[in-house]
C-alpha cells in the first residue's frame, strides 16, 4: 500500500496538450483528470490518502456493493490496493491497466467468490474513458452491483446544470421516496440530493462556465446524482464544510438491479468523460 515516504502509490499518465490522469493503486482511485488546462475532478482537500479509508474524491469503483449492506458500504475494491499491469502510449492517447482479485478477507467476507477486474483507463486530448471488466472465476454464478462514482469539480454548484436526465425515473433517497420520474431538462442543485436515475438511455452531461463535460456509458444501466450540500458536508470528516459548492458527483452504474455472471463469462461496462469547450 505505501511508498517509501509512507504514502500511497500512485501512477501519473501525461499525455497531449498538458492532459494528465493520476491514479492511486489505492482502490485504483483516479484523483486528478487534467483536460484542455483544468483539474476535471474534485478532491477534497481532506481527503486521505493513506490507504486509511477511501479516497473521498476523484473516481472511487464501487464493487460489488453500491451502498449499505452485507459488506461496507460501497464494497471493499475502492479500499483493496490493485495490481498496475502497465502503461503505454496509443495513438494519441494514454492507457493504463490495472487489475484486482479475490484475497483472504474477501473469500471470508459475506460475498466470497472467486473473481478478477480489469480496469483500463485511457486518456486522450479531451476524453478519460474509464472502462472495467468483471470476470467470474468462480465455480458458482455470483451477482454484484457495481458503479463509478465520478466527483466532478465545478467552480461553483450555483452556475452547475446536469442535463440528460428528463423522463427517467428515480428513487430519492433524501424524500425517501421511488417512483418518481425527472420533469427537468435542465437539473439545478441547491440542496441535499442523492438520486437513482434507473435505466437511463442517451448521453448525461454537466455543464459550467461555458464548458460542458458528457457523459457516455455502455452497459451501466443507471445514473447517481449526489451532492452532500452543507449538512452532509458536515458529517464527513475527510470533506470540507464547504467543499459541497465545488463538486457534483454524477456517477454511471449499474445498481437498481444486480448484474450476473455464470462461472467463466465476462461482462464489461465504462463511461466516456469529454471535454467539449466553444470550440471543439
Ligand atoms: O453517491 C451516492 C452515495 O451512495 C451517497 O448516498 C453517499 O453515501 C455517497 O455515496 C458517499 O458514500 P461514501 O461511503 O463514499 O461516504
Amino acid at each position: 500500500i505505501n511508498g517509501p515516504d509512507g504514502s500511497l502509490e500512485k501512477v501519473i499518465l501525461h499525455g497531449e496538450d498538458s492532459s494528465l490522469v493520476e491514479i492511486y493503486l489505492f482502490g485504483a482511485t483516479i484523483t486528478s483528470w487534467k483536460s484542455q488546462g483544468k483539474e476535471r475532478l474534485f478532491l477534497s482537500k481532506q481527503a486521505k490518502l493513506d490507504g486509511s479509508k477511501a479516497i473521498r474524491g476523484g473516481i472511487p469503483l464501487v464493487f460489488p456493493q453500491f451502498g449499505p449492506g452485507e459488506l461496507p458500504q460501497h464494497g471493499f475494491a475502492r479500499t483493496r490496493k490493485w495490481s498496475l499491469i502497465g502503461t503505454k502510449k496509443h495513438g494519441s492517447g494514454v492507457i493504463a491497466q490495472f487489475e484486482l482479485t479475490e484475497n483472504a478477507d474477501t473469500l471470508a467476507s459475506k460475498w466470497p467468490y472467486r473473481f478478477v477486474l480489469r480496469y483500463t483507463v485511457t486518456m486522450t486530448k479531451n476524453t478519460l474513458s474509464t472502462i472495467i471488466e468483471y470476470e467470474n472465476n468462480d465455480t458458482r454464478k455470483f451477482s454484484f452491483t457495481s458503479l463509478m462514482h465520478t466527483y466532478f469539480r465545478v467552480p461553483s454548484i450555483d452556475h452547475t446544470v446536469v442535463g440528460g436526465l428528463k423522463d427517467s425515473q428515480y428513487a430519492d433517497k433524501v424524500k425517501q421516496t421511488t417512483n418518481e420520474v425527472e420533469l427537468r431538462d435542465d437539473i439545478t442543485i441547491a440542496a441535499n440530493e442523492d438520486r437513482v436515475y434507473e435505466n437511463v438511455p442517451g448521453v448525461v452531461d454537466v455543464r459550467y462556465g461555458g464548458e460542458r463535460v458528457t457523459i457516455k456509458r455502455f452497459n451501466f444501466k443507471d445514473i447517481v446524482l449526489w451532492n452532500p450540500w452543507a449538512e452532509k458536508a458536515q458529517e464527513m470528516s475527510d470533506f470540507g464544510n464547504t467543499e459541497y459548492k465545488e463538486m457534483v458527483c454524477v456517477e454511471v452504474g449499474t445498481v437498481a438491479k444486480k448484474i450476473e455472471l455464470r462461472p467463466g463469462q465476462t461482462f464489461s461496462c465504462g463511461q466516456l468523460l469529454t471535454v467539449e469547450t466553444a470550440d471543439n
